[in-house]
């Protein structure tokens, strides 16, 4: 670049002062007890990252940027080389690094030497890579299975396959939906085995809670009688749940699934035990007292607040006592048990449920533990942990439970969800209110965190329904209780809800975290609120468009599997309306374009790249820059 162009950027930039950014404000500086291991997955690499700038006649420059926590206050003075001022900084692998050079301590400008600019005028080096690298303290080895690239089932254990008649149970006086109905870990074992989740792209299984559950029945809040089916009422967390089999099957379950290169994660119920659990007979102490009042609660600062409040001090219902884990006596307890059970049966990782129910203490002490036992396999593993805060809309108090190193991996991405569900299911917000949602969503949780994006789950009314033409609960926080008992939908008898759906998982399919699929979503399996959302899983007469979905969703599992940019990539939008939304999804090495028509008739999307284009979802040829998709439909494209 000629001084005289460089004199005019100068002038141009000389006013404008950086552009702070809220995002993360990157590592603080490497500290490492591996320092120098070049043995790690991607996003826990450091890179040397070496910036230079033209010399003129300046005194100083220093580099300014998001490169360190106190990176745009600091900063790194620059040092001269010849006709040159250089600096290096350390970042992670994959990183954005936002900066500008800091001239004469007055002066603030660009990288002449980069055209690429941030939306608030930084100049920005995009995903960082390189070749020699160090490793973060404790990160999982190169070999191990990379998170980034997990697809999740929540296979809800009693109500997916019955591989053995012999375990079943029964509870006295339980009503039909909330009776055990066979479902065990030999019929999970048998579909891996069959393929069944391999031909979905699925890789971790989301098992229900595996230890002994009271066999009595217990009530619900609609006065019916339920059995512990769902594994949330634990009695002992040393023993495995005999109705679904012995410890044997379950231990084969797990073997079978890392034989097919899946992982599975355990649902795990910490909050509380059944009140028969011979643990609360012993350690009454363990436990808050009984405080539940009408469905209120105390407080942690001692008022009275709903269940469903930030508290921790309070029993969902007066069967299940809810553990103190201020008591370091039942924390440790607790956490020893939920160590034991990975060791024993070899998973990977836990569910982790109703988290903003226990004291923080009690997470920070199972990663530790975790930490310990994963430092001594070869190679060393990610444990991944994904929380479950029922939270629509608080985002920072969900990321208050996430930190990989101490806590969480991820959350379901309750927020999220909420914008699918509005934007693309049930079409009540425009394309343009995803496309803001995401741009600062991606990137909201922090480094290396993995997020769960979703749509279904048990505690809401079966998401099919949401796409009907009109949909059946005009609330989207509507947990479909209204349908549960009192005339239970049917699947519907027309394909426009399962184009929504398969939209939906295109959107899910092709974002980064670890996308959940709630078991049956996936053939539009119909169902009200609880218990109706957890009807047997429907393996036979599957309706052409239940079966047009199944196959949608295993085409889109296997797209995000042969293409990283999919899984690992970073996401660029493209362009938006009402009805459409484009974005690109790159790691660096590929690129491919997602381009969604939520409508119902046929919309040109723009912003493309010019020339043939491949739709990789439906085997077409097309052409950009602009180009059709047809009426609620996706097309996946590549230059
Ligand atoms: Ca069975």
């Amino acid at each position: 670049m000629s001084s005289t162009l460089r004199l005019s950027v100068l002038l141009v930039l000389a006013a404008c002062g950086p552009t702070m950014t809220t995002t993360d404000a990157g590592e603080d500086g490497g500290t490492t007890n591996d320092a120098g291991s070049t043995d790690c997955q991607e996003p826990y690499r450091r890179c040397d990252v070496e910036f230079r700038f033209r010399a003129l006649d300046e005194q100083s420059v220093q580099l300014r940027g998001n490169f360190a926590a106190d990176g745009w206050t600091v900063g790194v003075p620059m040092r001269k080389e010849g006709n040159e001022w250089v600096a290096h900084v350390t970042a992670g692998f994959g990183s954005d690094i936002e900066y500008k050079f800091l001239i004469n301590n007055t002066l603030w400008v660009t990288d002449p030497a980069n055209t690429v600019l941030s939306a608030g005028g930084n100049s920005v080096r995009s995903n960082v890579s390189c070749t020699a690298f160090t490793c973060e303290a404790n990160a999982p080895q190169a070999a191990s299975f990379d998170w980034r690239d997990g697809v999740m089932s929540f296979v809800f254990v009693d109500r997916f396959f019955d591989g053995d008649a012999s375990n079943n149970c029964t509870v006295a006086g339980a009503d039909p939906s909330g009776q055990y109905q066979g479902g065990d870990w030999k019929g999970v074992t048998r579909k891996i085995n069959e393929g069944y989740f391999s031909q979905l792209g699925v890789n971790v299984l989301w098992l229900t809670v595996p230890v002994k559950n009271a066999t009595v029945g217990g009530a619900g809040s609609d006065g019916r009688t339920y059995s512990g089916y769902h594994g949330y009422w634990p009695v002992s967390l040393e023993e495995t749940e005999s109705c679904f089999g012995s410890k044997a099957d379950l231990l084969e379950l797990v073997n079978v699934a890392h034989q097919n290169g899946m992982q599975v994660l355990f649902d795990f119920a910490m909050v509380h035990m059944h009140s028969s659990a011979p643990v609360f007979a012993q350690h009454p102490e363990w436990f808050w007292p009984l405080a539940f009042n009408g469905g209120q609660c105390t407080c942690d600062d001692g008022s009275v607040c709903p269940w469903n409040a930030q508290g921790h001090r309070c029993w969902f219902t007066d069967y299940l006592p809810h553990w103190n884990y201020t008591n370091a006596a039942a924390r440790e307890y607790s956490v020893a048990a939920a160590v034991k059970l990975l060791t024993d049966t070899g998973a990977d990782g836990f569910r982790l449920d109703a988290i903003k129910h226990v004291d923080q203490s009690w997470l920070l002490a199972l990663r530790t533990e975790v930490e310990k036992v994963a430092a001594t396999r070869s190679p060393r593993p990610r444990v991944y942990f994904v929380g479950e805060t029922y939270d629509f809309g608080n985002r920072d108090y969900l990321k208050s439970f996430v930190d990989p190193k101490t806590k969480l991996d991820g959350q379901f991405d309750f927020p999220l969800r909420l914008q699918v569900l509005e934007s693309i299911i049930s079409r009540r917000a425009p394309m343009t209110a995803l496309r803001d949602f995401v741009a600062s969503n991606d990137s909201f949780y922090g480094p290396n965190t993995l997020m769960s994006p979703w749509v279904g789950n048990h505690d809401l009314g079966r998401v099919i329904h949401m796409a009907e033409d009109t949909p059946m609960w005009s609330n989207p926080y509507a947990d479909g209780k209204d349908r549960a008992f009192n005339n239970p939908p049917q699947v519907p008898g027309y394909k426009a809800p399962f184009e929504r759906m398969a939209n939906a998982y295109a959107f899910l399919l092709t974002s980064p975290g670890v996308p959940l699929l709630y078991y049956g979503d996936e053939i539009g399996l119909p169902g009200g609120g609880d218990p109706d959302n957890r009807r047997f899983m429907q393996w036979t007469g599957l309706s052409q468009d239940q079966m047009w979905l199944r196959a949608r969703v295993g085409a889109l599992g296997t797209l995000r599997k042969q293409h990283a940019a999919l899984r690992r990539g970073k996401r660029a939008l493209v362009s938006a309306t009402d009805d459409t939304f484009v974005y690109s999804m790159s790691d660096g090495v590929e690129t491919l374009y997602v381009a969604i028509n939520r409508g119902d008739v046929e919309q040109t999307v723009s912003g493309l790249p010019s020339g043939a284009l491949s739709d990789l979802l439906n085997m077409e040829s097309v052409a950009g820059p602009s180009l059709r998709v047809p009426a609620r439909s996706t097309r996946i494209l590549k230059q």
